[in-house]
């Protein structure tokens, strides 16, 4: 039996919901083949972040980590590759943190890669209807933030880890001019997520590139 822990982050820049901490709300119930899932809420703060997640992992010690936020505009459940060891924050945290160009760890290695199955993953969605995609970068705010400073925790450790975007709520643009994605489609995308990771000790080579 794998555990795997997924955590969702609070809303921020002013908004009144994360469609992250609202899915982390039902995933605690949902049911895996051969796994087990815990849940954590973690605020959008710089470092306190990190210290939330790698607290949740002591407490736990989950086989796998999956750490979940949203992002405004994608149309599609997006498995991050690579986090990149920079902070560059266009907003104020909710700590109200704005650091411009800073590293996330001082001397630390310029990037970390995943080390979830995402093309595992991404078929695994695309075969159950649930759009998916791989995403080629976490942004420079408080997701790659915490994406990074976790890997950088788990240096050396046999825990997997990797982080996951998904869109917004259709509550969260009433305009309709955003790509938005309900929230039962992006719980039962994310169980799939965590099932693939428990069914993929070795991810598959399918093409999943992009070209700009
Ligand atoms: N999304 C933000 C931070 C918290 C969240 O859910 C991001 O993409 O950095």
């Amino acid at each position: 039996m794998k555990k795997i822990l997924i955590t969702g982050f609070e809303p921020f820049g002013g908004a009144s919901v994360n469609p992250a901490l609202e899915a982390v709300k039902q995933l605690g119930e949902a049911k895996l083949e051969g796994g087990e899932i815990v849940v954590c809420e973690v605020p959008v703060t710089r470092y306190e972040s990190v210290d939330t997640v790698i607290a949740a992992i002591e407490t736990h010690q989950p086989d796998f980590v999956i750490t979940v936020g949203q992002a405004g505009g994608r149309a599609g459940i997006t498995p991050e590759r690579v986090a990149i060891n920079v902070d560059d924050f266009r907003i104020a945290d909710n700590g109200g943190n704005q650091p411009i160009d800073e590293p996330v760890v001082v001397d630390g290695p310029d990037a970390y890669f995943t080390t979830l199955p995402i093309k595992a993953i991404t078929r695994t969605l695309q075969e159950q209807g649930i759009p998916c995609q791989v995403s080629n970068t976490a942004g420079t705010f408080v997701c790659n933030h915490l994406f990074y400073g976790v890997q950088h925790y788990l240096s050396g450790k046999n825990i997997g880890h990797g982080f996951v975007h998904i869109p917004l709520l259709p509550a969260q643009d009433t305009t309709g001019n955003q790509a938005t994605m309900s929230l039962d489609v992006i719980v039962e995308g994310l169980r799939l997520v965590a099932q693939a990771t428990i069914d993929n000790k070795q991810d598959v080579a399918i093409g999943a590139g992009q070209i700009c």
